[in-house]
C-alpha cells in the first residue's frame, strides 16, 4: 500500500474529542494498510514531558518536543497523529517549519467550550469553574483556534466515525493515503 508520510496536527480543547477522532482515524487507516503512530498525553506527558506543567512556558516546551519527535516518525514513513491542545498559534507554527510544509497537516477538532464542558468526562471544567485548577485552557488559558486549518471538524455535528471518515478522506484528497 502506498501512503506518504504526514504529522496531522490535531488541536482543540479539553474534550474536544482529539484522541477519540484520532484513534478512530488511526483504525480507518490500519484498514487501508496504512501505518501510523499517535502520540497524545497517554504516550507523552506520562513519560517523555512527566515534568512539565501547564504553565504557558510549559505548555510551549511540551509542543516543542512533541514536535521533534513527531519530526522523528515522520522521517521514519509513518503517519503521525499528535492530539495535543497545543493552544497557541506560534507553537503550532513553529511545528510546521520544524516538519516541513509538505508533511504537515493542521486538524482543527472545533467544538465549542459549551460542549466541552457539559461532557466534562475528567471533571476538569467543574473543578476549573471551582478554581481548583488555574490555567486551565479556555477558562484561566488562551486557547488560539486556527485561522485556517486543513482539515476543520465538527464533532458536534457528526458522529465519532463521520469525524474521522472526514479526517480520512481529506488525507486521500491530499494524496498521502
Ligand atoms: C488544560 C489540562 C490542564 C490545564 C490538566 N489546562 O481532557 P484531558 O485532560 O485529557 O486533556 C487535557 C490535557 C492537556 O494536555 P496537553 O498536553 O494536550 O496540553 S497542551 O497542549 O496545552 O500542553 C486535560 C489535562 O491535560 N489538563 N490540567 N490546566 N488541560
Amino acid at each position: 500500500k502506498q501512503q506518504k508520510p504526514v504529522v496531522l496536527w490535531f488541536t482543540g480543547l479539553s474534550g474536544s474529542g482529539k484522541s477519540t477522532v484520532a484513534n478512530a482515524v488511526e483504525s480507518l487507516l490500519f484498514a487501508k494498510g496504512a501505518h501510523s503512530y499517535l502520540l497524545d498525553g497517554d504516550n507523552v506527558r506520562f513519560g517523555l514531558n512527566k515534568d512539565l506543567g501547564f504553565s504557558d512556558e510549559d505548555r510551549v516546551e511540551n509542543i516543542r518536543r512533541i514536535s521533534e519527535v513527531a519530526k522523528l516518525f515522520v522521517d521514519s514513513g509513518l503517519i503521525v497523529l499528535t492530539a495535543f491542545i497545543s493552544p497557541f498559534i506560534a507553537d503550532r507554527a513553529q511545528a510546521k517549519s520544524l516538519i516541513g510544509d509538505a508533511n504537515f497537516l493542521e486538524v482543527f477538532i472545533d467544538t465549542p467550550i459549551e460542549v466541552c464542558e457539559s461532557r466534562d468526562p475528567k471533571g476538569l471544567y467543574k473543578k476549573a469553574r471551582a478554581g481548583e485548577i488555574k490555567n486551565f485552557t479556555g477558562i484561566g488559558s488562551a486557547y488560539e483556534a486556527p485561522v485556517a486549518p486543513d482539515i476543520h471538524i465538527q464533532t458536534d455535528t457528526l458522529s465519532i466515525e463521520a469525524c474521522a471518515t472526514a479526517v480520512v478522506d481529506a488525507l486521500t484528497t491530499k494524496g498521502y493515503v
